[in-house]
């Protein structure tokens, strides 16, 4: 009889043991667990942006030009580009021109959010590369003409952060470093951490604290494309090596200059 009613159950003690291990099994597996989805959204987030990149190649190649960004967030250009005036090669944001907003995801056919749900980040040298060329010559980057032809140049930079070639013995982490120049278009997602997006639904997000993120979204032309960086105490985001970056987790790509010509000589779009 003895026997039987200690069978009965658990004593608090052994309860709370079992408690106890279960709840750092779980606090165990939730940490690897977020850090594995947050691998997952970021994979399913630069598949978009490689889908995006190739629509804006094949975009240039059938219009001879890139499409302007979306400012009301409809998912096409503002102007929509009329070639009976080129004037609407310049791109506008409330009646000023500006060549930075979202995505014009519904004139290029591509998926308009990254995984966590926000709108990509879009800039285009324009009008340079938002107008076709109008006469067969290479004068698309002369102040008067500005018009995507084998001589125009795109305006914005690319920068990154790693080691300086020039010191050769010493092995750096964050100098910074022009990745690409003279790029005619960008697109990124701001991350999980969405600092700086704007969602589907139009909601503008907190701006970034750190600031490698404040410059992608502070509407110039110069981005940084970076690893990824978790950050911490007493991080920043300069050359001082015994700190840590901050954090970083936008995802940027951007056209290549010389796969646009090329793609564009070898289609005939361009003599
Ligand atoms: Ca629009
Ligand atoms: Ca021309
Ligand atoms: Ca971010
Ligand atoms: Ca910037």
């Amino acid at each position: 009889m003895h026997e039987h009613r200690r069978r009965r159950g658990f004593t608090l003690i052994e309860m709370s043991i079992v408690l106890l291990i279960l709840g750092l099994v779980i606090a165990g597996l939730l940490g690897p667990l977020e850090t594995q989805m947050e691998a997952r959204d970021r994979r399913q987030t630069l598949d978009t942006l490689n889908q995006v990149s190739e629509a804006l190649y094949g975009y240039a190649l059938t219009h001879g030009r890139l499409p302007c960004p979306d400012q009301d967030g409809d998912g096409m250009p503002d102007p929509v580009y009329n070639p009976a005036d080129r004037s609407t090669a310049i791109c506008l944001r409330g009646g000023v021109a500006t060549n930075e907003g979202f995505l014009p995801w519904a004139e290029l056919g591509t998926p308009q959010a990254d995984a966590w749900g926000n709108r990509f980040r879009y800039r285009v040298t324009a009008p340079k590369f938002t107008r076709p060329d109008g006469d067969g010559l290479c004068n698309g980057n002369d102040a008067a003409v500005l018009e995507l032809d084998l001589c125009a140049e795109g305006d914005i930079t690319i920068d990154t952060r790693g080691d300086n070639p020039a010191t050769s013995g010493t092995m750096e982490g964050k100098k910074s470093l022009v990745a690409a120049a003279k790029v005619p278009a960008v697109v990124l997602s701001h991350g999980r951490n969405g600092n700086g997006a704007t969602s589907v639904g139009g909601v503008a997000l907190p701006t970034p604290t750190t600031a490698d993120e404040q410059e992608n979204t502070d509407d110039d032309a110069v981005f940084y494309a970076r690893g990824y960086t978790k950050g911490g105490a007493g991080c920043s985001d300069d050359e001082n090596e015994s700190t840590p970056l901050c954090a970083f987790d936008d995802l940027v790509i951007w056209l290549s200059p010389s796969v646009l010509n090329n793609r564009m000589v070898l289609s005939g779009k361009l003599p």
